[in-house]
């Protein structure tokens, strides 16, 4: 073989080598491009089913090859089960670890910022969700509309709640309820927060109970519970067939545990003042590896958040303005809906010890797959 011969040779190879390593090239980013779109878009979790991402196919190009195991579930139940793409799924914001801080734009114009306090269930504080003239305009609305002292999710209406003191009783505060006004722009404008903030679907925050503001004075606490459905397993079996309270008629106040089971798949809390001394809002087995957590259950005794305020794995302190958000189920990872509760999302209120406390509740409810398409009560 010639030189010359040799020479075109080897260009011609050269070129193709260029040509294949440009086209691998293009191939990993396009790929890179499209997954991470789809997957990667709240930066927290990972592989989250948005529409585009159920599209047939594509989902499957883009999730099979990741190792995501909740990637290949999903796409098997969609092509199986069509209906799932009618209703909007939830969101799950897991951080990577606890410390991390997320920016997020929930106000035109500003930054605020998601401060993780725990990863399970995952906890985050959000320092000046409200302003000051913003915590003022709640306490006023909630006294406004008459403040009543607190009663225990399905107790004894005969009760007298009112003489009840000390660390033996479970619940000790006041609070009301304030209806989701849409004439009021600064609770539309809270909606549009806690939409940016949680990226849940605009429909499960309308569908919500009204805000729930609570005052506690000294002495004032609430021993570590859950917010939604029963999390002990027999419970759970229990009321696994009922329907959510929110979707029906059951009466709050007598024995509702009977007729429905409460479905609030987040809490976002919001502290409408700075407390002198204690009120911090406590987690008795966050980030608890599950033995631990099961075996301080059992005792039963750390939901005394009175006599265990200081055992609590976390314990936030209150500041005026700041939001604490958390998850009380997981997501349910076949339908996108609400999941198993989560026992590590037990929390309280300590007591407080000088001063008062003043928090909003926001919770934000999801039903489950059976019950997705019927209409919310408050929403009437
Ligand atoms: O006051 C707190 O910090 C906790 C309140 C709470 O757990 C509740 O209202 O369900």
């Amino acid at each position: 073989m010639g030189v010359q011969t040799t020479k075109f040779i080897a260009a011609g190879a050269e070129k193709m080598y260029w040509a294949l390593l440009l086209h691998i090239i293009l191939l990993f980013v396009t790929y890179e491009h499209v997954y991470s779109q789809h997957c990667h878009e709240d930066g927290a979790d990972s592989c989250d089913d948005t529409h585009e991402a159920l599209e047939g196919n594509r989902w499957q190009f883009h999730c099979i090859g990741k190792g995501d195991d909740e990637c290949v579930r999903l796409e098997e139940y969609y092509s199986h089960a069509p209906e799932y793409r009618r209703y909007e799924h939830a969101v799950f914001l897991k951080p990577n670890h606890a410390g991390e801080v997320i920016d997020v734009n929930i106000v035109p114009g500003k930054t605020h910022q998601m401060i993780a306090k725990a990863v399970d269930p995952p906890i985050y504080e959000i320092p000046n969700f409200l302003s000051d003239e913003e915590c003022e305009y709640v306490k006023k609305k909630a006294l406004a509309t008459g403040m009543v002292h607190s009663r225990l999710f399905g107790a004894n209406p005969d009760t007298n709640i009112e003489d009840l003191k000390g660390p033996d009783v479970f619940r000790i505060s006041r609070q009301t309820w304030l209806r989701r006004d849409n004439s009021d722009i600064m609770m539309t404008s809270w909606k549009d927060r806690i939409e940016k903030l949680t990226k849940m679907p605009r429909k499960y925050i309308e569908d919500s109970e009204p805000f729930q503001v609570v005052n506690y004075g000294v002495g004032g606490h609430y021993h570590a519970h859950t917010d939604s459905a029963s999390p002990g397993p027999e419970e759970m079996l229990r009321q696994k067939e009922l329907p959510c309270c929110y979707q029906t008629d059951c009466p709050i106040d007598k024995n509702v545990q009977l007729c429905c089971k409460v479905c609030r798949y987040m809490t976002v809390l919001v502290y409408l003042n700075d407390v002198e001394e204690g009120g911090q809002t406590a987690y008795p087995f966050a980030d608890l590896p599950g033995e631990d957590l099961q075996e301080k259950l059992k005792s039963g005794d750390y939901l005394n958040l009175s006599k265990h305020c200081n055992d609590a794995t976390i314990a936030v302190r209150p500041r005026k303005g700041m939001a604490v958000m958390w998850y009380n189920h997981a997501k349910d990872p076949t339908t996108g809906l609400i999941g198993d509760p989560l026992l590590s999302a037990y929390h309280g209120s300590c007591d407080v010890t000088k001063g008062e406390k003043w928090i909003a509740n926001m919770w934000i409810s999801v039903p489950p797959y059976e019950h997705w398409d019927k209409p919310s009560s408050f929403n009437t």
